[in-house]
Formats: structure tokens, sequence, C-alpha cells
């Protein structure tokens, strides 16, 4: 049986300023998931640095910190059945150019550069960056 879990979600700062925040909002409810948390911020660069540690030696990683810190995001914990893997699957794939239609980088994003949404990618790091974002 799937299990009610909890991820972390942020829509990035090219889709706020691009007004998109509404439609992909709509997107994750009509999936039946629930919005626990929600709020509009800035990222501290240092806080950036963290969440993407893992990608810290690639040569994107100072346009990537740049981008992240480029205007606010909204930040989201959302929850329900399967939450983790459910919301990668309506992402679509991190280059939006491969995503499939119908998912949000599919249908919303062009550049992998600004792909318009972050998801956590397994239970344990939703856990971790729910605390990062919100603890
Ligand atoms: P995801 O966001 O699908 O979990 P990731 O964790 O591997 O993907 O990468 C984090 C972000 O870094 C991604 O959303 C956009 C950026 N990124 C990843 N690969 C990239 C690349 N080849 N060129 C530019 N930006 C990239
Ligand atoms: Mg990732």
């Amino acid at each position: 049986m799937a299990d009610i879990e909890k991820t972390f979600i942020m829509i990035k700062p090219d889709a706020v300023r691009d007004r998109k925040t509404g439609l992909i909002i709509d997107r994750i409810e009509r999936s039946g998931l629930t919005i626990e948390k929600m709020e509009k911020c800035e990222l501290d660069e240092e806080l950036v640095k963290v969440h993407y540690a893992h990608l810290a030696d690639k040569p994107f990683f100072a346009d990537l910190v740049g981008f992240m810190t480029s205007g606010p995001v909204v930040k989201m914990v959302v929850s329900g059945l399967s939450a983790v893997g459910k919301m990668r699957t309506l992402m679509g794939a991190t280059d939006p150019q491969v995503a499939a239609p119908g998912t949000i980088r599919g249908d919303f994003a062009v550049d992998v550069n600004a792909n318009i949404i972050h998801g956590s990618d397994s239970l344990e790091n939703a856990a971790i960056e729910i605390e990062r974002f919100f603890g």
C-alpha cells in the first residue's frame, strides 16, 4: 500500500516572475496532493549552495546559484499518497527539452537552467529539505 508522504516543492524564480505560480499549484491540487505549507520568499546564497551541494563541482553551479537568488520563490510542503514520486512524475525530467508533454516542466519550461520547479528526489531528502527550508 502506498504511504502518505511529505515532499518539499519549490516554484523557481523564473516561474514566479512569469506568473505561473497559480497554474503550477493547480496541477498539484488536481493530482490529489495537498499543500500543507506555502510561503513566497527570497533565498540566501548560502542556503542555495547547501541545497545544491551535490552539484558544487558542475560547470553550471555558479549560474544555478545566481538563478535561484535572482528573485522570489514559492516554497511548499506537499503531502499525499506517494507524494515524493508523484511530484517527480508530475514535474517531468530535469531537462525540459526531454520532459514529456503534460508534465509541468514539459509544458511550462524551455531551458534546463531555468526549469520552473524543484521537488525532492527521495523520502530521505524530502525530510532534510523540509527541515532546511521550514525548520
Ligand atoms: P532535479 O531538479 O530534477 O532534481 P538535479 O537535482 O540533478 O535535478 O539538478 C538540480 C538543478 O540543477 C536542476 O533542476 C537544474 C540544474 N541543472 C541540472 N543539470 C543541469 C545541466 N546539465 N545544465 C544546467 N543546469 C542543470
Ligand atoms: Mg534534485
